[in-house]
Parts: C-alpha cells; structure tokens; sequence
C-alpha cells in the first residue's frame, strides 16, 4: 500500500472534488478507435496527469493494474509524474477501479494505490447479462471483500459504486449499499447507461444523504440523452461532493461529463465556493492539449471551445467587429479562451472585407472599394480550387485586380497585425 495513503485522513476535501477519469473511463472512448490510436502511451499518461494536477485536480481514478500489462507499467509512470508536484502542488490522490473482486484489489493495493473504486452492476441488466450474480450473491461479496480491505488498510480510500445506479430499483440498491456503508468513504451513483434526468437526479442525491449521512457521494453521468452536464450540475448543487468527469469528457459511447463544462456553469450560475482550487484559466488550455492527443480539434460542442467565439454569417462577423458582446455573452476569457475568430467565408459581407483587407493585411482601401470587391469574392467563393482558401481569393482580388497599395508602415511595425485602426483599443481577433 502507499505509505502515503494516510494523507487523505488529514486531508478536508473541498465544497467540490473533481475525480478525474480521463485516464479510465477517458480510454474507453471510441475517438482513440477512430485515429488507430487505441490507447494513450505513458507519455501522454505523465502529460495528462500533470496537466490535471497543475490545474487542482485532487483524485484521478486509473484502470486497475489487472486491466493490461501496459496499464500496470504505465502507474509507476504517472506515479511518478504525481509525486514530482507534490512539493508544488500539494497530494493528489490516485484512486484504482477494481471490480469487487480480491484479485483486482490485491494488485492495485500491491502496486501502491491511495485508493480503491469498488464497482459492481446492480440493476436486473447487469445481473443478468454481465456477472450472472442474484442480489444476495453481490451483497456477501460487497460486504465480505469492503469489510476485510478496511480492516487491513484503515487508511485506503474506498468507494463502493452500484454500476447502473439508475436503473437499480431504490430497493435493491439499499440493500446492498446499506451492507457496505459501515466500510466504505465514499458511495458512486453511476448512471452508466445514461438514463437519468435532473430531477430523478435531484432525487437520488437527497435520499441517498438522508440515509447515509456519513458517506460521501459521487456522481458519474453518461451522455446518451444529452444530459450529462445538466445531471451533473444538478447533483453539485444538490450537495453531491464528488464528480467524475473528464477532459473534453471522453468516455465510453457519447462519453461523460467534461470537467471545463461543469466547472464554467458552476462559475456562470455562481457557485464560486465550488470553484475553490481550480485554475479556471487553463480550462481552454487543458482541452486543446487532449483534443491534440485525439488528433481532432476541441468539439463544437464542449462549451469552453474557440468554435464559442467563432463568427461565420456576415451579420455578426459586422456586429462582433462593432462589439464582441452582441453574440460572445459568456466570460470565455476567464476560461482561458483569450482569441476570437472571424471565418471568410460565402456568407461574409463587405465590413468583414474591409477589416481583414484593412487591419489585418494592411492595404489602403475605402468602404467603396471594399463593396465591389465583396460582390466579386461572393460569386467566386463557391469554387474556390483544393488548396485555396477564402483569404487567398481576397488577396488575389486586392492584389492582381484591384491593384491595392499597401499602408506605410513605420520601421519595426512591418509585418504586423495592424488592428482596428479607426477606433480605439481594438481586441486582438483572428480572420482567416
Ligand atoms: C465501466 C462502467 C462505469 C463505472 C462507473 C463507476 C459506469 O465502464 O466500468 O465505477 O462508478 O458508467 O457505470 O464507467
Ligand atoms: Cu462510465
């Protein structure tokens, strides 16, 4: 066992607790399937885990050593890449997901874990279908296998997760969770399939704390209706302490809850208390860097995004020029999204012409010229050649046909992004 486990006995969690799973449920993502990567290699796994702690990420749940050789080699890697931050940044707590079985157990605890994420499926679903256990069965399981690791390691963190939490009739779930209670830190709700709604969320969290007072709670909330984000905040602020979540929330089928999500809604509905610890500027930061381990971009989806301060129909590409806040209304900047851009394009108008002719590429032209040449770079725009993009046509035009000349610029500016020239304090914005 870590002999420093008994630090979470001295350790006052926080109003919230991030438990990071990028590294576990993250990995089941079928995103790695599509890039023929498969699995992120222990490069990825230090930069990953170092970008999670640096940001004030506390719990990162891995897979449990039995999972593959490779995982077992690679958390002394992150083992090691953790407890170099520790003098900087303080414990982080790595917690492995075991099935309830000894075997799972003994190799995380043997491999110097701070803690154990139990888990067996509850409903009839996972009864039936995954282990073919009956309720009794998973009952003297749970409670002989989290009653004998307590005793041997009082200082471990254990949870106990009844998989498919939402689809558990409130029955059978208390029969098992009250045999383990006794045991364990920590109870997971996992809505592994995706099924629950806030208010069955609301629910939950205020009966599971009326009955265990003494347990903390965590939250896990599959995407397949949409939802995850929305149960996920919910729970939070029915006083739920623990949330998984992961980077860009990459997870099993449509994946779980992304943390910069969760963690910009909080600070937009004014939960500060929750924020405590975070570095909320590297939220956009933390999404590029795994979304670069993907080979993709970060989802148009994922609200802590530069798709969010991206403008393509000219209207507002003419509005955001005048003032961002016509169609940017949310402070992405506190979250680390400190450029905007404007996309040239069939569906851009003359003032987004002049600016970028203007500012950014620094010819003399008049609102006038800017006109003509919009009516000509909208009939051409359509068949742009491989290789061309909108802003090349617009030089050709400025340049061959227009003849253009260039803005005198003084000595050390050239070369420079010239902005907003008739107005004064300009933002920095990228057109392309
Ligand atoms: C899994 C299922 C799980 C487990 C969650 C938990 C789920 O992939 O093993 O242990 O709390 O969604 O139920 O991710
Ligand atoms: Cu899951």
């Amino acid at each position: 066992m870590s002999d420093q486990a008994f630090r979470f006995r001295e350790y006052t969690p926080r109003p919230l607790e991030i438990i990071d799973t990028t590294l576990r449920e993250g990995q089941q993502t079928s995103l790695l399937h599509d890039h023929y990567k498969y699995f992120f290699n222990a490069q990825d796994k230090i930069e990953i885990t170092r970008a999670l702690i640096t940001y004030g990420v506390k719990f990162m749940e891995l897979f449990a050593p039995i999972v593959s050789p490779r995982e077992k080699e690679d958390f002394q890697a992150i083992k090691e890449a953790r407890d170099g931050l520790i003098t900087q940044k303080g414990y982080t707590f790595l917690l492995a997901h075991v099935r309830t079985h000894p075997a799972d157990v003994e190799a995380a605890i043997d491999a110097g874990f701070d803690g154990l994420n139990f888990y067996i499926g509850t409903s009839e679903q996972s009864r039936r279908y995954n282990h073919g256990k009956k309720l009794d069965e998973i009952v003297r399981r749970a409670r002989a296998l989290t009653s004998d690791v307590r005793r041997n390691y009082p200082d471990l963190i254990l949870r106990f997760s009844g998989e498919d939490a939402f689809r558990t009739p409130w029955e059978d779930l208390i029969r098992v969770y009250d045999e383990v209670a006794p045991y364990v830190d920590r109870f997971g709700t996992p809505d592994t399939v995706g099924v629950a709604t806030p208010g069955v969320v609301r629910e939950r969290v205020a009966a599971l704390q009326e009955r265990y007072p003494h347990v903390a709670l965590e939250g896990h909330f599959h995407e397949d209706r949409g939802f995850a984000l929305y149960n996920s905040l919910e729970a939070v602020r029915s006083g739920m302490q623990y949330i998984n979540t992961t980077i860009l929330g990459i997870g099993e089928r449509s994946g779980i809850t992304s943390m910069t999500a969760l963690l910009f809604n909080l600070y937009l509905e004014k939960e500060y208390d929750m924020l405590e610890g975070y570095t909320l500027r590297a939220s956009y930061p933390i999404n590029v860097m795994l979304a670069d381990k993907l080979h993709s971009l970060v989802p148009s989806r994922e609200p802590v995004s530069l798709t969010n301060r991206t403008h393509t129909a000219g209207v507002h590409q003419k509005a955001v020029l005048n003032d961002a806040s016509t169609y940017e209304a949310l402070p992405l900047d506190m979250f680390g999204v400190v450029e905007s851009e404007i996309l040239l394009g069939p569906l851009s108008g003359w003032n987004v012409i002049h600016y970028f002719l203007k500012e950014i590429k620094g010819f003399m032209l008049d609102e006038q010229a800017a006109r003509q040449i919009a009516r000509i770079f909208k009939k051409r725009v359509y068949n742009l050649g491989e290789g061309v993009s909108p802003a090349d046509l617009l030089m050709e035009i400025a340049e061959k046909e227009f003849r253009l000349e260039r803005i005198q610029t003084p000595e050390g500016f050239q070369g420079r992004v010239l902005q907003m020239m008739d107005r004064r304090n300009g933002p920095r914005r990228e057109v392309r």
